[in-house]
């Protein structure tokens, strides 16, 4: 059966360090994302972008959490709740969300959607944790928060529009990660997830670690979402990214992994985030974003 995409743009940037991130659902479709879905045999649909608050317009902290800080915290919370409603409505269509950030923050909302009627594993490509909370957070940026937001850990404990339904700590994988703060870095070793370094991914193969992580995520799941931080990548590769960290994947090792999410034939939801246009070099992350969706989304060289 054919498999069929609808891609939502969700361009925000309030949850990121840097400004530019808001341009990364334009970036993506202007490199090409349908026209590279279709070569590979997918039909697709755009929904277009939601419509997000504009940053200049918000204060960051209009909305003071009991203790530390989640800048734009009312914003981030406004666009969860109509990106978690789109992709659960794609899903309820029997299509397949492809959501384009926007900063990482946006992944409460594509998790929650995924996760609210089906129990969902999650596999998150990241140079970084994502399980800070405003306590811990260094920046109060909530993109480093997202993976803790969905799963209700620390403040995010009871925090219904954060919170994912049918998501169990046991059912995430984080792979390849190499900077974490310290306080995020205990949280995610007393945490249920499961979580690969580089390190990891040096020392086994990426095949090796994607297989381990998707038997994680898909442990009596009915499907996995993947949610992609293009900042995973090596910066030679994927320059175009808010949060370079040095000793990412290589270009090879990122469309093997997402071949194998494909053949896996578990994919339930796909989100590409934190593609910087302003930072990029003639929207080359972008590209990129372009064909690992495809690469994800099941296309073969052969
Ligand atoms: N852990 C840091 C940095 C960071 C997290 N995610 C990104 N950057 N992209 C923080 O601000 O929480
Ligand atoms: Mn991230
Ligand atoms: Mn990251």
């Amino acid at each position: 059966m054919t498999r069929t995409a609808r891609i939502i743009g969700a361009p925000t940037d309030y949850g990121a360090n840097r400004r530019g991130v808001d341009m990364g659902p334009s970036a993506i479709r202007y490199a090409g994302l349908a026209a590279e879905l279709r070569s590979a045999g997918i039909d697709v649909e755009d929904a277009g972008d939601l419509a997000v608050p504009l940053a200049d317009e918000r204060d960051p902290d209009a909305v003071e959490p009991s203790e530390g800080t989640a800048k734009f915290v009312r914003e981030v919370e406004e666009v969860s709740t109509l990106l978690s409603d789109a992709v659960a409505t794609a899903l309820a269509d029997d299509v397949t969300p492809v959501v384009l950030g926007g900063d990482h923050s946006v992944a409460i909302g594509s998790v929650g959607g995924s996760a609210r009627d089906a129990d969902v594993g999650v596999v998150w490509f990241d140079a970084h944790g994502d399980f800070n909370t405003p306590t811990t957070s260094p920046s109060g940026n909530v993109h480093g928060m997202p993976l803790a937001a969905v799963l209700g850990v620390g403040d995010f404990e009871g925090v219904e529009w954060a919170n994912a339904r049918g998501l169990k700590p046991e059912n995430v994988a984080l792979v390849g990660l190499r900077d974490l703060d310290d306080t995020e870095r205990t949280v995610i070793r007393e945490s249920a997830v499961t979580a690969y370094t580089m390190s990891d991914v040096d020392e086994r193969g990426i095949t090796d670690v994607v297989d381990e992580a998707l038997t994680v995520a898909g442990d009596d799941t009915d499907g996995v979402h993947v949610s992609f931080d293009l900042d995973w990548l090596d910066p030679n590769e994927a320059p175009g990214v808010g949060t370079p960290v040095r000793g990412g994947a290589s270009y090879r090792e990122a469309h093997s992994a997402l071949e194998q999410v494909a053949t896996s034939g578990m994919l339930r939801s796909l989100e590409l985030v934190e593609v910087n246009p302003i930072l990029d070099q003639h929207n080359e992350t972008a590209e990129l974003a372009t064909e690992l969706a495809a690469s994800a989304l099941g296309k073969r060289i052969l």
